[in-house]
């Protein structure tokens, strides 16, 4: 790796790339990049962007899902996609919508009654700290139905969905104030704020836009709506918004486009909206004193209730000087304020002008009441040149800002849309700087916190709404596009194209990797929904079937290979809930669950409990199954349930009995699984020795991994107890099946012990000898590592500690490798033939080469904990 680093640095330094590669590496650069014709700035941007297996990124993206209404998760320089959240759409594989917990947050986005099962999602907003992210909520608005959802970063699911019960759509929001006391989520199309039918006649007097004010509990991660508050505004068509920090802290400015208040009417021959609503040449931005607003509602006198919800009208807003309009170039789009929040930036969107408003100059104006006039609802206006900084024409369609690093110097990067390019410029002295094409029409762009007070520099991300010619074709309806772009340097270098095709994004937050703490695992027994204990929770001895009336209750657990309990027969018409809980405590131990045919399915992370509930209204046997791969017993971790018609009888068919094994042949098969055992059982003496030897209990994850694996070991005894008195009973048969579950123990206890192993890497490795070094690439190149894998096993055993595996165990290894069939009656060999279902081939290795692979297994026991 550090022969290739050091290869690039020169690359940059301006040396030829064919003759470093050539001289460095017999030309194997050289010889992809002509086959794949690039060229070196392509493999520079390659360089710039590439993880490496285990790599990690720097930054994390959250983009809205667009339609999907769900969030998009991906690392920022990989582009590498890591998650998709569910908020607005069910979502099967983390069981969103179809376990009873998860349902409930979806259900809560109902409106008047109606199931909706889907969002179109545009802006997600993290919370802020002193108006910088402090990586612990992110929120985000649905503009089809209006609502805002809350996800939990602690372990990135939807804890709550809001419904806005007075908008019909909205689009600015979500945005969070600086401390985050409050989400602004302001309406789009104006519409009557009660749900009555009045006619398009009476717009101007019926129809209102607005800014709700949603409070919220930054500790709890939780909006609270009955103290929540919406501002009545005109029926212009609000759009984005931003919060003021800084110096406009307690200010909120949302823009608009329609102050024409035109309603269109194609069809009785009016000419269209689009040409009717952008008609005058500026529309307004509003600009609010939320903090005096939240001061207002308190008073009862001062707020209309309408559906629930707190409305103050716009002339107690107006009579308290807490909200004024400023006139915007014509149909302006997004609204950035500076992380000073001195500079309010607005793109003309139908101008070729960023306006930059100066809070300084509008506070003035408000302070001395000094009013260019009032708008028809009585809203006073501010002058739009004295509240001006000033105005820089930067192209064709700009949208949206994001402030670079420099933004005290004046650094900002703007899209444009219609010109197709991102325009670097300085919003202090109204120069622009760069630009650089993008591929295209981009709508919104993404800094690294590049609208939080403490902006990042180094990426800006273009969210690209068309991909033609970008990517391989996929039929009429293409990906989205998310272009990388590197702004470090003195000129934009876009570096990679990332296909989404998942809806169309909108805006996209980023947040420092440093600032996130995700958990790995939940308490035992957590409703991760609510956080509180789940009134389902089962621990192991604990699980049993309850009915009340005609209400069947399964109180299941979840763990590596088996679903407790196994049948379940229950009446048709019953009501069933299966209770599941996940007893894992290792890290991704992942369970799914689902009862066939029943439309129910669920993820249970490690420790969570869930609960589906339905009516068993088919009759019939249904199998219900772990869905996650989870373990190397994955397939058996099943069990039926049974569902019969209690108004029938049904007859029996055990006559048909199959035959059965005589007592020798079981006794045989016993004492063959209490040898396996014991066999399996001196493996795992031998890593819990190489764990303790290396002090496991010093690093936090590998004792984690080591108490779970101790966990599963700990069952083993009480098996024991229920074989013997099998045995003593001389039932053969159910003695082993108490040995084989042993032998999944053990298999589980190993399986998680050796990943213990791998994680306990500290110290360096020690130098290789050159038999060692000889030995290694024999491996390589004889094809053990086909099976082998040093430190994991993967499709053969483990080979770190073999040599201590076996009593004389350098001869033993050379025996084997040279000649493995004699080895395969031995009864540990046999168990691993069994368990991977593979035999050890003859690789026809001299001993020469057997000796060195035997040096290089020493040096791989001396560094084990490497691996
Ligand atoms: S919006 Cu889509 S490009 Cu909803 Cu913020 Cu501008
Ligand atoms: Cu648990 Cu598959």
């Amino acid at each position: 790796m550090d022969k290739y680093l050091s290869k690039l640095s020169m690359l940059v330094l301006g040396t030829s790339l064919a003759a470093t590669v050539a001289s460095a590496n017999g030309g194997e650069l050289e010889k992809v990049m002509k086959a794949r014709g690039l060229t070196e700035n392509d493999v520079i941007h390659a360089a710039k962007t590439y993880n490496p297996t285990g790599g990690r990124d720097e930054f994390m993206v959250f983009s809205s899902g667009g339609q999907c209404g769900q969030v998009i998760v991906y690392g920022v320089p990989s582009m590498r996609i890591l998650k998709y959240i569910a908020v607005f759409t069910p979502e099967p594989w983390q069981g969103y919508g179809y376990d009873d917990d998860s349902l409930k947050i979806l259900r809560e986005g109902n409106i008047r009654g109606k199931e909706i099962n889907w969002g179109d999602t545009h802006h997600p907003a993290l919370s802020e700290t002193d108006g910088k992210y402090d990586g612990k909520w992110l929120a985000i608005n649905d503009k089809a139905n209006p609502r805002v959802a809350i996800i939990d970063l602690n372990d990135f699911e939807t804890k709550q969905i809001v419904v806005n019960p007075v908008f019909k759509s909205e689009h600015g929001g979500a945005f969070f104030t600086p401390n985050s006391e409050y989400i602004l989520e302001a309406c789009q199309y104006a519409a009557p704020f009660d749900n009555n039918y009045h006619p398009i006649e009476d717009y101007k007097e019926t129809y209102r836009g607005g800014v709700t004010l949603w409070k919220f509990d930054h500790k709890k991660g939780r909006i609270i709506p009955k103290d929540s508050f919406t501002l009545e505004l005109p029926p212009y068509m609000q759009d984005l918004s931003d919060a003021g920090k800084g110096v406009s802290y307690g200010w909120g400015f949302t823009n608009s486009f329609n102050t024409e208040m035109y309603t269109g009417g194609i069809e009785v021959g009016m000419p269209p909206n689009e040409a009717g609503m952008s008609r005058n040449d500026t529309d307004f931005m509003h600009v609010y004193n939320w903090k005096k607003l939240a001061q207002l509602v308190k008073n009862k006198k001062n707020y209309k209730m309408i559906n629930g919800m707190r409305v103050i009208p716009m002339s107690v807003a107006v009579a308290n000087n807490a909200l004024f309009l400023i006139p915007e170039p014509k149909s302006p789009h997004g609204v950035d304020v500076s992380p000073d929040g001195e500079y309010i930036v607005v793109c003309g969107k139908l101008d070729t002008h960023a306006s930059v408003f100066q809070w300084s100059k509008i506070k003035k104006l408000i302070d001395n009441k000094e009013y260019a006039g009032r708008d028809p609802y009585g809203i006073p206006i501010l002058d739009m040149k004295k509240s001006l900084h000033g105005q820089a024409e930067l192209g064709l369609g700009p949208l949206h800002n994001q402030y670079g690093k420099d933004w005290k110097d004046g650094e900002i990067y703007t899209s444009l849309y219609v010109d197709s390019q991102i325009v670097k410029w300085n919003y202090k002295t109204l120069k622009v700087v760069d630009k650089v094409n993008v591929h295209y029409n981009v709508g919104h762009l993404c800094g690294m916190e590049g609208k939080s007070a403490d902006p990042q520099g180094k990426y800006i991300i273009s969210l690209n709404k068309l991909a033609i010619d970008r990517f391989d074709p996929v039929g009429p309806l293409h990906p989205q596009n998310h272009q990388l772009i590197d702004i470090s340097g003195k000129k934009m270098d876009l570096l990679v194209d990332m296909p989404l095709p998942l809806g169309e994004p909108h805006q996209a937050v980023a947040i420092r990797l440093s600032k996130l703490h995700p958990e790995v695992r939940y308490q035992m027994g957590i409703d991760p929904k609510t956080g509180k204990q789940h009134v389902g929770k089962t621990l192991a001895g604990q699980e049993k079937i309850v009915r009340k009336g005609k209400h069947v209750y399964i109180y299941g657990t979840l763990v590596r290979s088996h679903i407790n309990p196994e049948r379940v027969t229950v009446n048709k018409g019953d009501t069933v809930t299966f209770y599941l809980t996940n007893l894992e405590r290792a890290e991704d131990e992942t369970h799914g669950f689902t009862v066939d045919d029943y439309n129910i399915h669920a993820s249970l992370e490690p420790g969570e409990t869930v609960a589906m509930t339905f009516k068993a209204d088919l009759e019939g046997v249904f199998p219900y199954y772990c869905t996650e791969f989870c373990s190397a017993l994955h397939l058996e971790m099943m069990g039926y349930m049974m569902v019969k018609d209690p108004n029938k009888k049904y007859v029996s068919a055990q006559k048909l009995k199959m035959k059965t094994m005589t007592k020798a042949q079981l006794k045989a098969e016993y004492d063959k699984a209490v040898a396996v055992n014991s066999a399996t059982d001196a493996v795992i003496q031998s890593v819990v020795k190489f764990l303790k030897e290396n002090h496991f209990e010093k690093h936090a994850t590998v004792k984690n991994l080591v108490t779970d694996a101790l966990d599963q070991y700990g069952k083993i005894p009480a098996q024991k107890k229920q074989s013997d008195a099998a045995v003593k009973k001389g039932d053969y048969e159910k003695a082993v099946l108490f040995e084989n579950m042993i032998w999944q123990y053990m298999v589980k206890t190993a399986d998680v012990g050796i990943r213990a192993k791998d994680l306990l890497v500290k110290e360096v490795a020690t130098k290789q000898s050159p038999a060692a070094a000889e030995g290694e690439r024999a491996f390589g190149e004889g094809g053990c590592g086909g099976c082998h894998v040093i430190g994991k096993v993967s499709s053969g055993p483990d080979l770190t500690g073999v040599l201590q595996r076996h009593e004389n165990g350098e001869k033993w290894v050379k025996d084997f490798v040279m000649n493995p069939a004699s080895k395969y009656t031995d009864p540990y060999v046999k168990s691993m033939i069994d368990y991977f279902n593979l035999k050890m081939p003859n690789q026809h290795m001299n001993e020469k080469e057997v000796k060195n692979i035997i040096e290089y297994l020493k040096w791989v026991d001396q560094n084990a904990n490497l691996f």
